[in-house]
C-alpha cells in the first residue's frame, strides 16, 4: 500500500471519529438514547422497538378478521441488552447519565452504538432549530410573541403578534431584516383594533379576511373584518360589518365563486355570517343558525361535500360539545349545510353520551385520502385531564344521524395533550407538537395511511396557550408564541432521507379539473410518486379551518418518453369547490423517499 492510500485512510478513521463525536454530543439525539436505556426494564425492552398503534378501522386489513399488525424492528441483541441492563443497575441504578458510560466500559460495542446512533438520528425524528432572530416587540401590548400565523402566498408569514400589532415575517431571511412591519395596521385605522382574538381565512384573490377579535377581551368595536394584502403588505376594512361584533369566532372559506365566507360564533349564541367577497359586505344567516357557541372556536372544516362539520375542539365557555359532558342539548355533534343563500340547517351525528371525550382546548384536521374511507377528521387532546392523552378518527365520508365517534384512542407515547398544534405535512402525515407543560416535550407524528403513530424529536420549549404552529414552503414547520419571542423551526424526517425532488417548472395558474404539466430535472420525474396541493394555514388558538393536503390525479400515467414531464389535474369535485376553494396553493412533489420538493405557489382558479 503506497503512503498516500495510508494516509488518506487515516483521514477517514479521524472523520469517522470526529462525527461520531459530533453525534453523540447532538444533545436531542443523546436524550434519546438515554431515555430508551433508562426506560428499560428487561433486557426485551432494548431488544425490540416499541409495538407502534395501529387504531381501529384499520385502511389495510388482511381480510382474515386478523387486527392488523405493524412489525416490530429488531434493535440490540440479546446478549447486548442483558449486558446494559446488568451494567446500569449495579453502576447506575438511578440511570445512565452519558452513553459514553457504556461506551468506554465496553458494554456496548461499536458496532450496537452505530446502530443506535442510526435508529435515534433525526432520519427518523427529524430536529428542531431556535431562528437566528427573535420577534421584535412593536405594539401596544406587553407581551412576547405572537398569537396567530397565517402563510402568505408570498411566503412571508403574517403574524399578528401578542403585543397586539402586526409583523410579516420572511422565513428564507436569517437578518434582522427579516421581520417587516406592514404599510398600515389595523388598531391605528380610525375606528380601529387589534386583530388579536380574531379568525382569518384566505379569500379566493390570496389576501386574507381577519375577522373579529378585538384584543385580550371582548371589543364592541371588532364587528369588522380587516383584508390583508400580501403584495401591497396593507390592512384595509371591509365595506360593511358583520351583524355583532366577535371575539373568538371561526370563520370558514366557501367553495363557491367568486368566493363567501361562513362566520361563526365569537358571542353568546348562534347568529353566524356570511362575507360575500364581491360586495365586500357580511350578511347574517336569516333562519337556521341555532346551535350555540358560546365564546369558542369551535373546530370546523368544510368537507368536499359542502357541508361544514362541526370537530367538537374549541374553547371556553364550552357547550357545544365542545365541553365535558353534560348531556345537554348542546353536547350533540352535527354538521351544517346549506338550503339557499342565507339559510342552512345543522344536522344531529351521534347520540349524545358520555362517551363524548372533552375536546376543549384540543385540535382537529381535516384528513383526505384517494382511497377508502375518503374524507376523515382528526381530533386530539384538550383540556380534560382524564380525556387528553387521547384521539380519535371519524370518518366523515358521508354523515348520517348514525355516524358516530369512535371510542377514544390512547397515544402511544402516553402524553396528556393540551392546547397542542397539529400541522399536516405535504406527504400527508400530521405532526403534533405542544400542549405538554414541560421544555424537551414529546411531539409525535400520525400518519393517516396506517392509523399508527411515531415519536420525533422533543419540542425544546414550552408551547403552550397562544401558540402556532405552520407549515412553511420549505417543508418545516415553524412554532411560535406563548409569552416566548423566539421562533422554532422543526425539519421533519423527510428532510434527512434524500435528495429533494425540484419543480423547475409550472403553471403559475390553473383552472379547477385542467390538464397541467409540471416539469422536474432528470432523473427526477420517474422517482416523484405524488403531486400535492397544500391550502396555506391560517392558524390561533389550535384552530385552522383552512389546512388540508390534496393528492393530484395523473392525466396521464408516467410518461416514459418524456420522464421529467408530469402531467397531472387540477381538482375539480363540482360546484361549489368545496374540495378545493379558488385561491392560492404550495405544490410539493414527493419522491418515492417521501422526500418533498420546495414548494411552488400555483393559482387555482
Ligand atoms: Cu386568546
Amino acid at each position: 500500500m503506497d503512503q498516500l492510500q495510508t494516509k488518506v485512510r487515516q483521514v477517514d478513521k479521524r472523520q469517522a471519529e470526529a462525527k461520531m463525536r459530533d453525534e453523540i454530543l447532538d444533545p436531542p439525539m443523546h436524550r434519546r438514547i438515554l431515555n430508551f436505556i433508562n426506560a428499560a426494564v428487561q433486557p426485551e425492552d432494548l431488544m425490540f422497538e416499541k409495538v407502534a398503534v395501529v387504531g381501529e378501522g384499520d385502511i389495510h386489513e388482511d381480510g382474515d378478521g386478523e387486527a392488523p399488525r405493524v412489525q416490530r424492528k429488531k434493535l440490540l441483541e440479546p446478549e447486548v441488552a442483558r449486558k446494559i441492563i446488568e451494567f446500569r443497575d449495579r453502576e447506575f441504578p438511578l440511570g445512565l447519565r452519558n452513553i459514553k458510560e457504556i461506551v468506554n466500559t465496553g458494554v456496548l460495542d461499536p458496532s450496537a452504538l452505530n446502530f443506535l446512533l442510526h435508529y435515534f438520528s433525526r432520519i427518523f425524528f427529524g430536529e428542531w432549530q431556535v431562528f437566528s432572530q427573535p420577534i421584535p416587540r412593536r405594539g401596544p401590548g406587553s407581551y412576547d410573541g405572537i398569537v396567530h400565523a397565517a402563510m402568505l402566498r408570498t411566503g412571508k408569514v403574517l403574524f399578528i403578534t401578542a403585543d397586539e400589532t402586526t409583523l410579516l415575517w420572511n422565513p428564507e431571511d436569517a437578518s434582522p431584516s427579516t421581520f417587516e412591519d406592514p404599510v398600515n395596521q389595523p388598531h391605528l385605522m380610525p375606528g380601529g383594533y387589534s386583530q388579536l382574538c380574531g379568525h382569518h381565512v384566505f379569500l379566493s384573490d390570496g389576501k386574507l379576511l381577519s375577522v373579529g377579535g378585538g384584543g385580550y377581551g371582548h371589543n364592541a368595536l371588532a364587528r369588522w373584518g380587516y383584508k390583508f394584502d400580501p403584495v401591497a403588505k396593507s390592512w384595509s376594512r371591509t365595506a360593511g360589518a358583520m351583524s355583532e361584533s366577535r371575539w373568538y369566532p371561526t370563520a370558514v372559506a366557501l367553495g363557491d365563486e367568486p368566493g363567501r365566507v361562513l362566520v361563526a360564533c365569537g358571542h353568546g349564541h348562534g347568529q353566524m355570517d356570511i362575507y360575500d367577497e364581491t360586495a365586500d359586505t357580511f350578511t347574517p344567516l336569516s333562519s337556521g343558525d341555532t346551535k350555540p357557541f358560546p365564546y369558542l372556536y369551535p373546530g370546523m372544516h368544510l368537507l368536499p361535500n359542502h357541508v361544514i362539520f362541526y370537530s367538537r375542539t374549541g374553547w371556553g365557555g364550552a357547550g357545544a360539545g365542545g365541553g365535558p359532558y353534560s348531556g345537554a342539548s348542546d353536547d350533540q355533534s352535527s354538521y351544517f349545510s346549506s338550503t339557499g343563500t342565507h339559510t342552512g340547517v345543522w344536522n344531529d351525528i351521534a347520540p349524545i353520551g358520555p362517551h363524548l371525550a372533552d375536546r376543549t382546548k384540543g385540535m382537529s384536521v381535516l384528513l383526505l385520502s384517494k382511497h377508502s374511507p375518503y374524507v376523515r377528521v382528526l381530533v386530539l387532546g384538550g383540556a380534560d385531564p382524564s380525556t387528553n392523552h387521547t384521539y380519535e378518527v371519524i370518518d366523515v365520508t358521508s354523515l348520517s344521524p348514525a355516524t358516530d365517534w369512535g371510542p377514544p384512542l390512547a397515544f402511544p407515547d402516553g402524553q396528556h395533550r393540551s392546547l397542542p398544534s397539529a400541522v399536516l405535512l405535504p406527504d400527508g402525515n400530521v405532526f403534533i407538537c405542544g400542549g405538554v407543560q414541560q421544555a424537551n416535550s414529546p411531539c409525535a407524528m400520525f400518519h393517516p395511511e396506517t392509523n399508527s403513530w411515531s415519536p420525533m424529536s422533543a419540542l425544546p420549549s414550552i408551547r403552550d396557550y397562544h401558540s402556532a404552529a405552520l407549515l412553511l414552503p420549505s417543508g418545516r414547520v415553524m412554532m411560535a408564541g406563548w409569552h416566548n419571542a423566539s421562533i422554532e423551526i422543526y425539519s421533519p424526517p423527510y428532510l434527512f432521507k434524500g435528495p429533494r425532488p425540484v419543480i423547475s417548472s409550472a403553471p403559475a395558474l390553473v383552472h379547477h379539473g385542467q390538464e397541467f404539466v409540471v416539469e422536474t430535472p432528470p432523473p427526477d420525474g420517474k422517482s416523484i410518486v405524488k403531486v400535492v396541493l397544500v391550502r396555506p394555514m391560517a392558524v390561533t388558538h389550535q384552530t385552522d379551518s383552512e389546512q388540508k393536503v390534496l393528492e393530484l390525479d395523473w392525466a396521464h400515467n408516467h410518461d416514459h418518453a418524456h420522464p421529467k414531464k408530469l402531467r397531472l389535474r387540477a381538482p375539480h369535485g363540482g360546484h361549489p369547490h368545496s374540495i378545493a376553494q379558488r385561491g392560492y396553493y404550495m405544490m410539493f412533489a414527493i419522491s418515492d423517499k417521501g422526500v418533498p420538493s420546495m414548494a411552488r405557489w400555483i393559482y387555482l382558479h
